[in-house]
């Protein structure tokens, strides 16, 4: 975990370093630009004034050209910055600015001039026409109490937690190859000849698509005048320095932003220029949930590379040392999350625009090549945690890749995630993908699987938390942290339930009834995001869209898949809570549920001899039918429930088990369950075991997942999973062979998902006892990874109270 003294990686390093000296602060610039030129749009079309707001601000945000950087472009000041949208949720600012620099999760420093400018110019113009406010109001009564406290206005309860007010999409991947090919110029050039043949008398083309074209233009020519206001600085300098080499190199920079992404690249260094301008800018439009992700890198930069190669133009560590210079542009930009939500849910400045690599070419031939190895070196030399690595494996993926896998998550800071395409694909032909866009598909965010220009649907997802479902149960529709007031539904009293059939019957219903709400929720978010934002610059790298002239935040693309998702948070915790019920109440009779739920009201307090009973009841994780036969129960379910609604939303709203960080903030509202677990500690992360409840090893783990898994139903998404190896269980290369046998076993079983946090728990305590000797140490949390100094106190106990796998 040392920075690496590797020659090529020297002007990455000292960026980097740089970069991390200091904490991260706010930029206001892109939040007053927009407020600008807002003020001066209202009443056009919604496409073109976000158009509008991005030329003004192309025309006069600051530019950067940073020492030594090669790649270039920034959206905000020196170090790590955040930005501001408060389209979404500006009612909330002059609240949060106050809080930002002092909270525990993802706090951020503020200069006290761009505090005033927030407080007295921004937030007051936004009042009363956030997206957030919206949501709040539309929502009605029974929705909205599982959803925001009633007492501190909008902030989430943690229950049904809607996502959508405080991102304005969900993850996604952009169409980056179009941009390779064409360039904004050619893109220009086509919405124009568009534009010319539009029927002059139809109200569509009048109303709809005039609009639209003329908004992709202007966003085209925004993102050309911003690339050559690059230029401009880039020549600015090199008449300054004095350095020859640097002089070279800023000529070099002034010459690629005059040139992509308005034209098509030529070279490998314009292509990597041209993806990163269109990435940042994108970043500068919207806010997207984990920001839009880097989609197959390795395929659609490869032939600029091969080429490049070739011709004796570039050598691999060249392609390197520019990838890493792209890896620290993108750590600069840090997501910010206003509300103490968004902050909890992506603890650690968690963004991850994940690189996708392996998998099948669209024609179902291994994918791996040159640039994939370039990749994984990459990740396992350069001590950062952006971006993210996805590694998609399949049933002939070569063992030289697998190998390369193995040692690069050896190298212990969580890289590569893997998908699996013998899981993923059939799912996507199964939602009305063809063979060619299934196998062409990017992983995006955390363990989302995206085909850049068949998927449509953007709107953010609720995360349930089913372990409250539980609670409700227990305490007949109420739970201990909000009193006596009935959120869920009055399934009786506990003690009353005189067979499991019936108490897993009430769950049931419960469960169904955040179901319910998480549906209501997400039928009036697709319907106000429609009114509240645009997205130009992501229509034309969409095909469905671009030939539409519809924005994907409009609730139909014509001819898109609608991927949707909603998330089972707790899924363990719920697991072996009603498996210890099932089989100490009902089956044994050790335990009365009075008792049990005594000793849960008391947090086990003098009730240790019950908890240890809980403790050891039969778990998932630990392949027994036992604890499993309930969890795919509990999946079936909700898939049935989904499969249902889905069709009347005209979305697949499928069920996943991702977590974010959420299992963290969620649990915290959660009193002790009958697992044994204590009041208020995290729940189960994604389709993790449940801390510490997993004891027969890894490859149960695996079988567990397995066995809950529902293949006959298509309305399930990701599963996450994340296991802990110790150091010694992978050691040498009798450890990396295990470590590839173990990928295949999870492969062959058609697991969606698995990542890996290779580290002693001696470390991580270390690490908490010595922040200082310890600010490179990268773990994996959930989908992404982060450093660990850098997280609470609560997710870094969290990470340590995960069960240690000593062997295979
Ligand atoms: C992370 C989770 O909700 O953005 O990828 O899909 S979500």
């Amino acid at each position: 975990n040392k920075p690496v003294k590797l020659a090529h990686h020297t002007r990455a390093n000292d960026i980097l370093a740089r970069v991390r000296a200091e904490k991260p602060h706010v930029d206001v610039e892109r939040g007053l630009l927009f407020t600008e030129s807002f003020r001066q749009t209202e009443g056009e079309p919604l496409v073109l004034r976000w158009a509008k707001a991005l030329y003004h601000y192309a025309e006069k945000a600051t530019v950067y050209v940073d020492k030594d950087q090669l790649i270039v472009g920034r959206g905000g000041g020196e170090g790590r910055y955040g930005l501001l949208y408060p389209e979404l949720d500006g009612d909330t600012l002059d609240l949060a600015i106050k809080k930002l620099p002092t909270r525990e999760s993802s706090p951020f420093d503020i200069d006290p001039e761009d505090a005033k400018t927030i407080i007295e110019d921004i937030a007051p113009y936004w009042k009363g026409k956030t997206f957030h406010e919206d949501l709040a109001k539309a929502l009605g009564p029974e929705t909205m109490k599982l959803t925001y406290n009633p007492d501190e206005a909008l902030t989430s309860r943690y229950v049904v937690n809607e996502t959508a007010s405080f991102r304005s999409s969900l993850q996604w991947v952009h169409d980056y190859e179009i941009v390779l090919q064409k360039g904004f110029g050619g893109l220009k050039a086509e919405a124009q000849a568009r534009l010319a043949e539009l029927d002059e008398f139809s109200p569509i083309d009048n109303c709809e698509k005039r609009p639209f074209l003329e908004a992709e233009i202007l966003t085209a020519d925004a993102i050309i005048l911003w690339a050559n206001r690059h230029a401009d600085l880039a020549e600015r300098q090199a008449a300054e320095e004095t350095d020859p080499k640097r002089v070279a190199e800023l000529r070099r920079i002034a010459e690629t932003c005059r040139w992509v992404p308005e034209h098509p690249a030529r070279t490998f260094y314009e292509a990597m220029q041209s993806q990163w301008f269109t990435q940042l800018f994108s970043r500068i439009e919207q806010k997207t949930g984990t920001i839009i992700s880097n989609g197959r890198m390795d395929q659609y930069l490869y032939p600029f590379y091969k080429a490049d190669k070739e011709a004796g133009r570039i050598t691999a560590d060249e392609a390197q040392e520019l990838f890493e210079c792209m890896w620290v542009d993108m750590a600069q930009y840090i997501d910010l999350y206003l509300s103490d939500a968004g902050g909890a849910f992506n603890e650690g400045y968690a963004h991850w625009e994940a690189v996708t690599i392996g998998g099948q070419t669209p024609e179902g031939y291994d994918a791996t090549n040159e640039l994939t190895y370039i990749l994984l070196k990459s990740k396992r030399e350069f001590p950062l945690n952006y971006p993210d690595l996805a590694a998609r494996i399949h049933t002939r993926s070569p063992k030289r890749y697998l190998r390369e896998v193995a040692l690069t998550i050896k190298s212990g800071e969580g890289f590569p995630k893997l998908l699996n395409d013998e899981d993923v694909v059939p799912l996507l032909l199964s939602k009305g993908a063809k063979f060619d866009e299934a196998l062409d598909y990017s992983v995006s965010g955390c363990a989302e699987c995206r085909m850049p220009n068949r998927d449509t649907y953007t709107s953010p997802n609720a995360y349930i938390n089913f372990a409250a479902a539980l609670e409700m149960v227990m305490y007949n529709g109420r739970m201990l942290k909000y009193g006596d007031e009935v959120l869920g539904l009055e399934t009786g009293e506990f003690e009353d339930f005189t067979s499991f059939d019936d108490l897993f019957a009430a769950f049931l219903k419960q469960q169904n009834n955040l179901l319910k709400h998480a549906f209501i929720q997400q039928h009036e978010i697709i319907r106000l995001r429609a009114e509240h934002f645009a997205t130009p610059l992501g229509s034309m790298l969409q095909k469905l869209c671009r030939d539409s002239c519809i924005d994907p935040h409009q609730p139909k693309i014509p001819g898109g898949i609608d991927l949707g998702y909603l998330e089972y948070m707790g899924y363990a915790t719920v697991i072996d809570s009603l498996a210890a019920i099932k089989k100490l109440v009902f089956e044994e009779h050790v335990l009365s549920l009075h008792e049990l739920k005594e000793a849960c009201e008391h947090n086990f307090e003098g009730y240790e001899v019950i908890r240890q009973l809980l403790r050891n009841a039969p778990a998932y994780g630990n392949d027994d039918p036992y604890a499993d036969e309930i969890g795919k129960i509990l999946d079936r379910t909700a898939q049935e429930f989904t499969a249902k609604y889905s069709e009347q939303i005209g979305v697949h709203m499928d069920i996943r088990l991702v977590p974010f960080t959420s299992h963290v903030p969620f649990g915290k509202v959660v009193s002790a369950t009958p697992d044994g677990r204590q009041a208020f500690t995290p729940l189960s992360d994604g389709s993790s075991a449940a801390q510490g409840a997993d004891h027969e090893g890894p490859t149960a783990i695996l079988l567990s997942n397995y066995l809950t898994k529902n293949f006959d139903h298509n309305e399930h998404a990701g599963r996450l999973l994340n296991i802990k190896l110790s150091p010694g269980c992978v050691a040498g290369k009798e450890g990396t062979e295990k470590l590839v046998e173990f990928i295949e076993t999870w492969r062959d079983l058609k697991l969606w998902h698995v990542q890996f946090n290779v580290m002693n728990n001696d470390t991580l305590r270390e690490a908490q006892k010595h922040p200082d000797l310890y600010r490179n140490l990268i773990v994996r949390i959930a989908g992404y990874s982060a450093f660990f100094t850098e997280l609470s106190k609560d997710l870094q106990d969290e990470l340590i109270s995960r069960n240690e796998q000593e062997a295979f």
